[in-house]
């Protein structure tokens, strides 16, 4: 019995021949322990005899197999070591960085320009009320102008807005009809156009106010015209053309200079040498005052702008509906940016 299980236990090469084999001798039904029950039936004189042999044979094959067994151990160990060993000195991969989509850069950008001129940057609601982006802005219900901006109603009360000047008079009402304000306000809004190359159902705007006492239609121009030059390059002239907005008196619209181009995929400065960016105008004094600023004291202008197209005219971008697309092979060109 030794000499077998001894030379099984050698030839064992994994953890389970291992275990039959204590199985097979030593286990309850083993061939080692039916020899120690049947000692029963020996004689007196044998049975020490044969019980000395067969513990000698317990102890060696036990011996035996926990030494295969410490050696099957190493022997995994090492092959695991060896399988999941790295090789340090196998170039990298390269990882792959993202980087700011190009609006959110242009309205850093813009940020940037008037925190320059002393502007606080606000954030307002997208769920708007009726109240404030008509009502308080001098666009009473059925006003023939609530028309230009066709809107998602959500209840009765309450819209996406439209535009961002519902925080005109958010700002003021927080300012309460004493402190100057100064804040500009970018952020999404929402309308029932029709999506082509200039137009989108959901863009950007940034909102601006300035409410002081002798606030000037030449302060609003020459701050135009600040951020004109320095988004677009000193070469570039703005034009104020009268407009029309219920919330500002007198209303105009601003249009930059840009090359003229002709053919495909020239949507963005056809025809004129113009293009519009952005309307603006001195506060209406109703608007002042329902905001609780006093119209005999304070003066303010206001501007909402459109930063797609501002990226559009500064980058030649021929498309609006690229910028929410997001094809990697168009954003990545503005990493740099
Ligand atoms: C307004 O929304 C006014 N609230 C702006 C304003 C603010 C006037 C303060 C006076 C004082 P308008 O609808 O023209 O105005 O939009 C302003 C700008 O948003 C446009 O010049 C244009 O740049 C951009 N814009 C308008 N409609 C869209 C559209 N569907 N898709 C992309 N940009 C648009």
């Amino acid at each position: 019995i030794q000499k077998e299980a001894l030379e099984k236990i050698a030839a064992a090469e994994t953890m389970n021949e291992l275990q039959e084999i204590r199985i097979a001798y030593l286990g309850k039904k083993g061939s080692l322990t039916a020899v120690l029950k049947g000692m029963g039936k020996l004689s007196k004189e044998e049975r020490p005899i044969v019980g000395e042999a067969a513990n000698n044979v317990r102890q060696s094959i036990t011996a035996s197999l926990e030494e295969k067994t410490a050696q099957l151990e190493e022997k995994m160990m090492e092959k695991q070591l060896e399988e999941e060993s790295i090789d340090v000195t196998l170039p990298g991969r390269p990882v792959r960085v993202g980087g700011p989509h190009l609006l959110t850069s242009i309205v850093e950008e813009i940020e940037d320009l008037f925190i320059g001129m002393g502007y606080e940057v606000k954030e307002g609601p997208e769920v708007e009320t009726d109240y404030f982006n008509f009502e308080a802005l001098n666009l009473p219900k059925n006003h023939p102008a609530r028309d230009m901006q066709d809107s998602f109603y959500i209840t009765n009360e309450i819209l996406l807005r439209t535009h961002t000047s519902p925080m005109q008079a958010r700002t003021m009402l927080e300012y309460k009809g004493v402190k100057p304000v100064k804040m500009i306000c970018p952020g999404k809004v929402y309308r029932r156009d029709t999506d082509d190359a200039t137009h989108s159902h959901q863009f950007t705007q940034i909102e601006g106010l300035y409410v002081d006492k002798n606030v000037r239609m030449s302060d609003l121009k020459g701050t135009l015209s600040i951020f004109a030059k320095k988004m677009f390059g000193e070469d570039r002239e703005i034009r104020l053309r009268p407009s029309y907005f219920p919330f500002t008196e007198p209303s105009v619209e601003m249009d930059i200079s840009c090359k003229v181009c002709h053919g495909k995929g020239c949507n963005v400065c056809k025809g004129t040498g113009w293009i519009e960016i952005l309307g603006a105008g001195m506060v209406h004094p109703k608007v002042l005052s329902m905001a609780g600023y006093d119209p005999e004291v304070y003066s303010g202008f206001a501007f909402g702008m459109g930063p797609e197209r501002i990226a559009m005219l500064k980058y030649g971008i021929d498309d609006i509906r690229r910028f929410y697309t997001n094809d990697i092979r168009f954003l990545k060109q503005f990493h740099h940016a």
